[in-house]
């Protein structure tokens, strides 16, 4: 027997949508038809559920989170407000060194206590899916614990985790001075053992000067593909290194960050199928003044996508519609643009294609909101409209 059909029905469905009420159908945890009212089709005994106008979205997805972290970084927020800079911080020994030493120091329970609340707080805003990286252990038993830690996020709370490998993220201070060493040594064999536990979904890297060149990622990149695993990475956060061309050389499914990128790097991303990932919450916590070249990668039709970045030092941010707010003031993005980029162009950066849009066929995740125009979602600042929120068909 078919499992049940429920109608949520007199809802406006955003984005992509017109202004007339619209229905979901649901069954079986995917989204059977999706549309206006005046054209549904008649589902004999469905249940039917009156969402009163309300507007449904795809449920956000967050793309890119470093959730799983030990500690905080409130005392070098305080020393950046005195005048010294991220990277002092970095080169003095502080920043991800710090966070690194704090992991290292946590249990899988530990990491996985530390990281629920920071879940739930993204739940509470109606995600479905986050990305959570390793990186803050930069040893081989640590990075497989983030990853376990991240994995097991997933089965505690109704929300899907993607995982992304970023173990060259920094230089861990026992290896200073040795990148090619390091990556030798700890960062893929740390691969090779995360992939063999089903650890790994993608494989990141952080480009900077302050971290790994492009010949250094491109070592971590060759590992992924012949490991069979899509690429992703941090690319010109901070300065113009190239790591965006190399990312597009090696079809990353995205590139982050990407404030120095230049219209040049647009075009590599828009022949590679990569999107932009642009993180807000980075920009604005280091008062960043550069911004990402948002025209070149309309021009050249780059799919943007908008994620928080949670991380203990860049980016403390741990509300995706505040992520909207930012990517819409900050880097001028459309209300529209801000929620494909945490729907259907999230989930591009993730290489999901059953998700992210309100289309049949696809997971029927969900998120019901308390607005009368779907641009209210990226205009509030602070303020969380959810009405509920549908995993897999569910209400939860
Ligand atoms: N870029 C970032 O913004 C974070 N990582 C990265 O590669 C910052 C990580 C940190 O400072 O802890
Ligand atoms: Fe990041």
């Amino acid at each position: 027997m078919d499992s049940p059909i429920l109608i949520l029905t007199n809802a406006r469905l955003a984005p992509g949508f017109d202004a007339r009420p619209g229905a979901v159908a649901i069954q079986g945890g995917r989204i059977l038809w999706a549309g206006p009212m005046a054209d549904l089709p008649a589902f004999p005994g469905a249940e039917r559920r009156d969402l009163q106008g309300r507007i449904v979205t795809p449920a956000p997805i967050d793309c890119h989170t470093h959730l799983v972290h030990g500690g905080h970084r409130a005392r070098e927020f305080a020393l950046r407000l005195e005048g010294a800079s991220y990277e002092e911080i970095a080169r003095a020994g502080g920043g991800i060194v710090s966070t690194v030493a704090a992991t290292r120091a946590a249990s899988e329970d530990d990491l996985v206590a530390q990281a629920l609340p920071r879940l739930d707080a993204l739940l509470a805003e109606g995600v479905a899916v986050v990305e959570v990286k390793s990186g803050y252990g930069l040893d081989i038993d640590t990075e497989l614990r983030m990853l376990r830690a991240a994995r097991r996020l997933g089965r505690l709370r109704p929300v899907r985790i993607v995982t992304s490998f970023l173990g060259a993220h920094a230089l861990p201070p026992e290896a200073a001075g040795n990148a090619d060493e390091y990556l030798s040594d700890i960062c893929l064999p740390a691969l090779r053992a995360a992939h063999a536990e089903g650890l790994v979904d993608a494989v990141d890297g952080f480009c900077e000067g302050i971290a790994f060149s492009p010949a250094q990622i491109a070592r971590v990149f060759d590992a992924a593909r012949a490991f069979g695993l899509p690429v992703k990475l941090h690319a010109e956060q901070l300065s113009h290194l190239g790591g965006t061309a190399l990312a597009a050389r090696y079809h990353a499914l995205s590139a982050d960050h990407v404030e120095y990128a230049t219209a040049a790097d647009a075009a590599l991303m828009a022949a590679a199928g990569t999107t932009a990932v642009l993180l807000p919450g980075a920009f604005y916590a280091l008062r960043e003044t550069q911004l990402p070249p948002i025209a070149a990668f309309r021009a050249q039709g780059v799919p943007m996508a908008v994620a928080t970045d949670a991380n203990p030092g860049t980016s403390p941010l741990t509300s995706i519609l505040l992520a909207m707010n930012m990517a819409c003031t900050l880097f001028r993005l459309t209300p529209d643009e801000a929620l494909r980029g945490v729907t259907e162009h999230a989930a591009r950066a993730l290489g999901l294609t059953d998700t992210g849009r309100l289309a049949p066929g696809l997971r029927a995740d969900l998120a019901v909101w308390n607005v009368t125009d779907p641009a209210e979602l990226a205009y509030r600042i602070g303020f969380n409209p959810l009405h509920s929120r549908y995993f897999e068909g569910q209400e939860c």
